[in-house]
C-alpha cells in the first residue's frame, strides 16, 4: 500500500459530519447519552399538572410553562443549563466548523407523551411538518435541535421523516401567500414577533401551516419511522427535516440558530433552496 493511499484514509475532511448532517438533515447519535443525577430524575416525575405549556422551557433568563414551587423552577433552570452546554458541546464536536456561529435559543424539558393531543392542529407535532416559530423569526438562519430521549424505563421516542426539503418545498409553494405590504412591521410593532418576519419566515410558516392542513399529505407521505431508543441523542435541522413525532415521554431539546454562511455547504439551506425556487431573494 501506498503511502498516499495510507494518508488519504486516516485524514477525512473536519467538515465531513458538518457536511453528512446539512445534506441528511438529521444524525443519530446512539452512543452519546445525557445522564441525569439522582437529583435531576425527580424532576421527571414533576405533577404533569404543574405543566402549563407542552414542555418546561429556559431561554437563558426565565424559566416558562411550569407552576410549581420556586426550588423546582431553580431545578429545571439548572438541568437546562447543563443540557445546553452538553448539547452546544456534541454539536461542536460533529461540526467543529459552526463553533463561534451557534446562538442558543429555548431549552425545554418534555414530560408530556408526544402522542398526547395538541391543542390545535397547528401544533400538533404527530403530524409532518419542517419547524417555523410564528413569533420568532429567524430571517434564514438555520434551526438546530438537539435531543435526548431521557425516558427513565427505557422507552423510545418515535418520530416519522418524510421527503427532502426542497421535494417538500415545490409541493406546497404554489398555495403560499406572500407578506402582505406592512405585515411584518405591524406584527412587530404589536409585539406579536421578536425581530422582523421576512419573506423567508413567512414562507417557512406556510410550509409548516400547509403540510400540518394538509390531510391528505399526512396519510399519503412516503415516511419511515424511527424509534430513538432510551439514551439516544440526535442532532436535527428540523428546518429542513420533515418531520412528526408520534410517541414517547421525558425528551430534552436545545435549539440553536445558525447562520447560512457558517454551514459547510450553504446551497442546502431552507433560505438558499427557496430561493432558487422562487427566483427572489427572500430575507
Ligand atoms: O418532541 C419531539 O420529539 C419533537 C416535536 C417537534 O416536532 C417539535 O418540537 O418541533
Ligand atoms: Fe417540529
Amino acid at each position: 500500500m501506498s503511502s498516499s493511499s495510507i494518508k488519504g484514509a486516516a485524514a477525512p475532511s473536519p467538515d465531513f459530519q458538518a457536511l453528512r448532517l446539512e445534506a441528511e438533515s438529521l444524525v443519530r447519535l446512539p452512543d452519546r447519552p445525557f445522564r441525569l443525577s439522582p437529583e435531576e430524575s425527580r424532576l421527571l416525575f414533576l405533577d404533569t399538572r404543574q405543566l402549563r405549556a407542552k414542555s418546561a422551557s429556559f431561554d437563558g433568563r426565565e424559566v416558562r410553562g411550569v407552576v410549581a414551587p420556586q426550588a423546582v423552577v431553580t431545578d429545571i433552570e439548572s438541568l437546562l443549563r447543563r443540557f445546553g452546554d452538553w448539547a452546544r458541546a456534541t454539536v461542536v464536536d460533529l461540526a467543529p466548523r459552526y463553533v463561534d456561529a451557534l446562538e442558543a435559543g429555548r431549552a425545554s424539558l418534555r414530560l408530556r407523551d408526544a402522542a398526547d393531543a395538541p391543542l390545535s392542529a397547528r401544533k400538533d407535532d404527530r403530524r409532518l411538518h419542517v419547524d417555523a416559530f410564528a413569533s420568532q423569526p429567524t430571517g434564514g438562519r438555520r434551526i438546530l435541535r438537539v435531543f435526548a430521549n431521557i425516558n427513565p424505563w427505557g422507552e423510545p421516542r418515535l418520530w416519522r421523516v418524510a421527503e427532502p426539503f426542497e421535494v417538500h418545498a415545490r409541493r406546497f409553494l404554489p398555495r403560499l401567500r406572500d407578506l402582505w405590504p406592512g405585515e411584518s412591521q405591524i406584527l412587530n410593532a404589536l409585539g406579536l414577533t421578536r425581530g422582523r418576519r421576512t419573506r423567508y419566515d413567512a414562507l417557512m410558516l406556510g410550509l409548516h401551516d400547509a403540510a400540518k392542513g394538509d390531510l391528505d399529505y399526512q396519510r399519503e407521505a412516503n415516511a419511515t419511522d424511527i424509534a430513538f431508543a432510551a439514551g439516544e441523542s440526535w442532532v436535527v435541522f428540523t428546518d429542513s427535516a420533515v418531520h412528526a413525532a408520534l410517541k414517547g415521554r421525558f425528551a430534552l431539546e436545545q435549539t440553536f440558530y445558525l447562520p447560512v454562511e457558517a454551514m459547510a455547504a450553504p446551497g442546502a439551506a431552507p433560505l438558499r433552496v427557496l430561493e432558487r425556487l422562487t427566483g427572489r431573494m427572500l430575507s
